[in-house]
């Protein structure tokens, strides 16, 4: 298809961009943690696109690889300049996110420390994120890829937890160091049935020491629901939308 021969060279014409998410601390919110990258591409005719417009067709299409290559380099230079302009107190860790495809390429995990190497970025700036359902696509390996990028130093995140198949009886062999509660829940928090498996899943993570963030936060009210109940990070229009590297530099200076 057309947007599909237009996707495969959007890297190449320098048409993505990178916007950035902000994750914070939910008992002291101007305190960022990290941001999540978020692909934008600004087409020619139809303008800037959503992930959710070209990446189920760049999945679909076999482009994912080549697109998420330039994800990785981009926040991983984006990193290296974070390191040039700020102070080391208020250096963020940056989360991307990885498709099946990608993540079970035989050389992810080289590739991924070569990045940071060549560009000087500690290893520990620089979380992965995967989903449960590209986890399951084969555990085993999952398991092994996640232990020799954990063991190198790089962070590891469980995407869109309780969505999925969420058979628990994996994530025992999975070393993933935060698990991020899908805004699903977050914003059903009103409902008791929702607000238990919230609890459970806290639960779980804490049996486990997995640290958590909780996704699509918008209220006030429900980032003072989530924090009561033992939530430590959270992401969501409350705390900022998706933003360029510029503002998200901005955020992090002009709040001190
Ligand atoms: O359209 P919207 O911004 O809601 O889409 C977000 C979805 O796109 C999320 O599921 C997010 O994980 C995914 N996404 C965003 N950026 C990337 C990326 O760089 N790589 C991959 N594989 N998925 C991404
Ligand atoms: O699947 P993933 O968790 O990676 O998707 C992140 C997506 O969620 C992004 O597209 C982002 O724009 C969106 N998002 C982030 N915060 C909020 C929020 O507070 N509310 C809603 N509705 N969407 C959000
Ligand atoms: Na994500
Ligand atoms: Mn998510």
């Amino acid at each position: 298809r057309q947007l599909l021969a237009e996707l495969q060279q959007a890297p190449e014409l320098n048409q993505l961009i990178l916007y950035y998410q902000p994750i914070v601390d939910v008992a002291c919110p101007s305190r960022i943690i990290g941001f999540e990258a978020l692909v934008r591409w600004d087409h020619p005719v139809r303008g800037l696109l959503e992930p959710g417009a070209f990446i189920p067709v760049a999945e679909a299409g076999g482009v994912i690889g080549s697109i998420g290559g330039w994800v990785l380099e981009e926040a991983i230079c984006c990193l290296r300049r974070f390191q040039e302009e700020l102070p080391e107190e208020l250096q963020p860790v940056i989360s991307v996110n990885i498709a099946a495809a990608q993540f079970l390429d035989a050389g992810f995990e080289n590739k991924v420390i070569q990045l940071l190497r060549d560009n000087c970025v500690h290893q520990s700036a620089l979380t992965l994120e995967v989903t449960e359902s590209v986890a399951l696509v084969d555990p085993a390996r999952t398991a092994r890829v996640l232990n020799r990028l954990r063991k190198s130093g790089v962070r590891t995140s469980l995407d869109d937890f309780g969505t999925g198949y969420s058979s628990l009886s994996y994530l025992k062999n999975l070393p993933f160091d935060t698990i991020k509660i899908d805004r699903s829940f977050i914003q059903a928090l009103a409902n008791t049935g929702c607000r238990s498996i919230v609890r459970a899943i806290l639960d779980i993570a804490d049996s486990m020491n997995l640290k958590v963030v909780a996704e699509g936060i918008e209220t006030t009210q429900q980032c003072e629901t989530v924090r009561l109940m033992g939530v430590e990070m959270g992401q969501g229009y409350l705390f900022g939308r998706p933003m360029p590297e510029r503002m998200a530099i901005e955020l992090l200076t002009g709040g001190q």
